[in-house]
């Protein structure tokens, strides 16, 4: 393998670029995704990106480093960095999380490699792509936009034939005299049909570079190898906090309307999972969100193919019995999520949720009544009108819920805090007062510093009218434990794991505690080698961050014993497939 070839290197920083010297109290902000606190998973987007551009003759490598430096204590990043020397590397910054991560990844790229370009790119470094390139010069592009695989083809050529950037489209780059040019947003796609989440594509290049753990999507993949298919780019809601709405869509990214997948493709994308892996699939975007002939459509081409796969749908807004009768018809074993955010009606309408909770509890019943294998609700906290006794009887709620469906053991609620940040670019963080929110910071740079704080407490961007950053962790952390009480005594989890949830929980709370002591100190020096003291401790400080208000467990759907087919991944290996993407297009090369 000559590595001079490969001509893109995504690379996915963690959240904190120094997680491993300096580690905080990250607390429960990933409890209620696959991730660990250092957002290990890359965007599923880099798939995307690397089809694509490999299918137009590139090159491409996509390497996770957050995950690699989390496996391994002592893995070396500059190393990995020297080693490679591609035509360009680009990193991720999707998730605002990443800030701090992905500048110092980038910092690294160009103190190694002064001549080779970074790009950055996703919705974050879309918002803020003046800010970046403004005060980073580190570094060179930003590729603006939902996606990125067509103007980011026409970058890299024109970085190989050494053109001017002009006319490539959602580029913002320096224009060569200090000043900074932004192209306009033109590429904004109407469908998702030329494009493709391909795992064959992706167990190709795992063994082309022979990194499995480069293309790892977070620390426990391979045992859970649950994957996740697309229905769409943007959104027709717009929920307040959401960074992803129609409204953040449509300033950030100049999309107008959803760009969808094609429900015959879909349904192909998720039979090519299927042959190879034995776990669940989630379905990223409500089908209905299109309409129901959408929806029926895809159901239809479920039907043609029976599989056993649990199938993960989630719900905007909650579907009708008729609804989920097609489901149930077409996918034997399906589960659904849905989010109504909090039991209060008046805090999910005021978040921009519009239906009431007789709605959800009807679809609950005709879920399980139809044969779902389970419902998991998800609740936030730090919403709009949400106060700390609010947050407490929701958990009220799911008691009530739980009495009323504990026969079946079906409903799996799960309580999180929306953090560690407020979405740029969301409603309520372009007019917070408006909402009752106070902004504590705005920048790339206020971000960025804030992720060094030492417990998510001083990390959090926001306040709101009804809750400080006090309450919301406090609430955060009390309604984890009557949460897990609750699970525990509708047997939702054995007595061990709630035992060790809630000792995780309490070792949490008299941390964060002992950190605001500290951080009340009126010495810095004093106040560092404080916090030095602490991070030295036998139990480190990532002990009290990892799953604190719930296990990762929890959140998975049943898989098969033997999660690989491994004779059908041979195969796959040794065959040229053609893409699933609509219209005439060649054999993947690879
Ligand atoms: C699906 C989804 C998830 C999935 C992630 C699947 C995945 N691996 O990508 C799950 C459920 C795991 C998830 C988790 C989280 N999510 Co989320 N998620 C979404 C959702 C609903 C859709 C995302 C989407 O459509 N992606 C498709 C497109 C836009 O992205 P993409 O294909 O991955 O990448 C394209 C571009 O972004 C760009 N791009 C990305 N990286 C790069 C790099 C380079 C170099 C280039 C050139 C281009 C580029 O090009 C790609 C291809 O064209 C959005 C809401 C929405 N409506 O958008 C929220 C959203 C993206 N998530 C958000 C958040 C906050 C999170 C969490 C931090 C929440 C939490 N605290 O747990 C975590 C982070 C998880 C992690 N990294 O470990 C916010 C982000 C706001 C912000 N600006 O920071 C959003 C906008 C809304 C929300 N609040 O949910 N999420
Ligand atoms: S939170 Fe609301 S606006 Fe954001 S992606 Fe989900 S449904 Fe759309």
């Amino acid at each position: 393998m000559n590595m001079a070839t490969t001509d893109l290197i995504l690379l996915h920083p963690p959240t904190y670029y120094d997680f491993r010297k300096r580690p905080g109290i990250y607390g429960p902000i990933s409890d209620v995704v696959p991730s660990t606190p250092v957002f290990e998973m890359y965007p599923i987007g880099f798939a995307s990106l690397s089809e694509y551009l490999e299918r137009h003759g590139l090159k491409v490598r996509i390497i996770n480093v957050a995950l690699k430096m989390l496996k391994d204590k002592k893995f070396d990043v500059e190393r990995l960095i020297r080693k490679n020397r591609p035509l360009a590397f680009g990193l991720d910054l999707h998730w605002m999380a990443h800030v701090q991560g992905a500048l110092a990844l980038a910092e690294i790229i160009k103190r190694v490699h002064p001549g080779i370009p970074v790009i950055l790119g996703g919705l974050s470094a879309t918002y803020y792509h003046e800010e970046i390139l403004r005060r980073y010069p580190f570094v060179d592009f930003v590729m603006r936009g939902d996606s990125t695989e067509k103007p980011l083809l026409q970058l890299l050529k024109a970085l190989k034939r050494k053109e001017a950037f002009k006319d490539i489209p959602n580029l913002t780059y320096r224009d060569g005299n200090n000043g900074i040019r932004a192209n306009p947003i033109t590429y904004v796609p109407e469908d998702l049909n030329e494009i493709t989440i391909d795992y064959r594509h992706m167990m190709k290049k795992v063994v082309r570079f022979m990194d499995p753990v480069g293309y790892q999507p977070f620390v426990d993949w391979y045992s859970y190898p649950v994957t996740a298919v697309f229905t769409c780019r943007g959104c027709t809601y717009h929920c307040k906090t959401c960074g992803g709405s129609s409204r953040t869509f449509r300033s950030m990214a100049n999309r107008t309307r959803p760009a969808y997948r094609d429900p015959v493709l879909l349904a192909r994308d998720i039979f090519n999972i299927s042959d190879h892996l034995n776990a669940p699939v989630m379905i990223i975007g409500d089908i209905f969100q299109p309409g129901e002939p959408y929806a029926f459509t895809f159901l239809r081409e479920m039907k043609k193919k029976p599989i056993s796969h649990h199938i993960a749908f989630e719900f905007f807004v909650p579907p009708s019995r008729d609804q989920l009768e097609r489901i149930a018809e077409s996918v034997k074993n399906f589960n659904i999520e849905i989010s109504p955010e909090s039991h209060d009606e008046a805090v999910r309408k005021a978040f921009g949720r519009p239906y009431a909770n007789p709605v959800m509890e009807k679809m609950i019943a005709d879920a399980i009544d139809l044969g779902c294998k389970r419902v998991d609700l998800f609740f936030m906290i730090g919403l709009p009108k949400q106060t700390y006794a609010s947050v407490l009887e929701t958990v009220d709620y799911c008691r009530s819920l739980l009495k009323r469906f504990q026969p079946y053991d079906k409903l799996v609620p799960f309580i999180s805090p929306l953090a560690p940040f407020l979405d740029p670019g969301s409603t309520v963080f372009e007019e917070p007062e408006k909402f009752g929110y106070r902004l504590l910071y705005r920048t790339v740079e206020e971000h960025r510093q804030a992720l060094m704080m030492p417990s998510w407490k001083y990390i959090l961007n926001y306040e709101t009218e009804w809750m400080n950053r006090d309450e919301i962790v406090a609430s955060t952390y009390e309604s984890g434990k009557r949460l897990n009480r609750l699970k525990a005594e509708f047997g939702l989890i054995d007595r061990k794991t709630a035992e060790s949830v809630e000792l995780r929980i309490q070792r949490a709370l008299s941390m964060m505690g002992e950190i605001d002591r500290i951080m009340a100190l009126p010495d810095p020096g004093q106040r560092e080698s404080a916090l030095e003291f602490m991070r030295n401790q036998p139990l480190s400080l990532e002990t009290y961050s990892m799953s604190t208000v719930c296990e990762k467990k929890e959140l998975e759907w049943p898989t098969r014993f033997i999660r690989m087919n491994l004779i059908k991944i041979i195969k796959t290996l040794m065959t040229r497939r053609k893409p699933n993407v609509s219209g005439p297009s060649p054999a993947s090369p690879s």
